[in-house]
């Protein structure tokens, strides 16, 4: 089986691309399967910056093809941020219900509800071998935080023509349409074909 680095600290994002290369002959690893903690910084000014820096640095440290996942949310009402720094926004509240209070109310003062998630992958064959695969997913912000499934923002985003949230969607439901899964499929496809 080929072996395959996801190179990621976020358990969430694995389980969702395990969930897609379930029925393919590749073991995706991760730096928790090599005893790795440490991570680059993420000094890039876009997505694929941040993917590069993560895919480049794992497959330097263990010498096999390497692919990592940099995503995040754009939300209109707050023009168009944080975009590249969704993780350090929600973490500069004090939990996750005032993160999703104060976009909610941004929201509400401003009518402006569209939002997009975007990924960008890149896959790192050798040190001079990069190939990136994107994805996005268009929606708005909901009234309300819903559901408890996913992480980061899912529970406020619905995407265009449904009617519930991501976070009330199970694994299987946001990997039809997310925009993890595009980018991870057009990988697939890449790997495959
Ligand atoms: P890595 O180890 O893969 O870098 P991370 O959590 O730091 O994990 P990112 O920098 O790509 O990953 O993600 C930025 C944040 O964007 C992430 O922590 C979530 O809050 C949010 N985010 C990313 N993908 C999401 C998704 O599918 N649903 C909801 N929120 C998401």
């Amino acid at each position: 089986m080929n072996k395959l680095l996801f190179f990621t600290n976020n358990e969430n994002k694995k389980k969702e691309v395990e969930n897609l290369f379930k029925n393919l002959k590749y073991k995706i690893l991760s730096p928790s399967d090599m005893s790795l903690i440490f991570e680059p910084n993420e000094i890039g000014k876009s997505f694929i910056d941040n993917a590069k820096i993560k895919s480049s640095y794992g497959f330097n440290k263990f010498n096999i093809p390497c692919f990592a996942d940099d995503s995040g949310i754009c939300i209109e009402a707050l023009s168009w941020k944080p975009n590249i720094n969704s993780k350090n926004f929600l973490g500069s509240f004090k939990n996750k219900n005032d993160c999703f209070n104060y976009i909610l109310k941004k929201v509400n003062k401003t009518k402006k509800n569209k939002a997009y998630f975007i990924t960008s992958i890149c896959l790192t064959l050798n040190e001079k071998h990069h190939i990136i695969f994107q994805g996005r997913l268009n929606g708005t912000i909901s009234n309300k935080a819903m559901g408890q499934r996913g992480f980061g923002f899912d529970p406020i985003f619905k995407p265009f023509k449904f009617s519930k949230t991501l976070g009330e969607m199970d694994k299987e439901e946001k990997n039809k349409i997310s925009h993890r899964s595009i980018a991870i499929n057009k990988l697939i496809n890449f790997l495959t074909n």
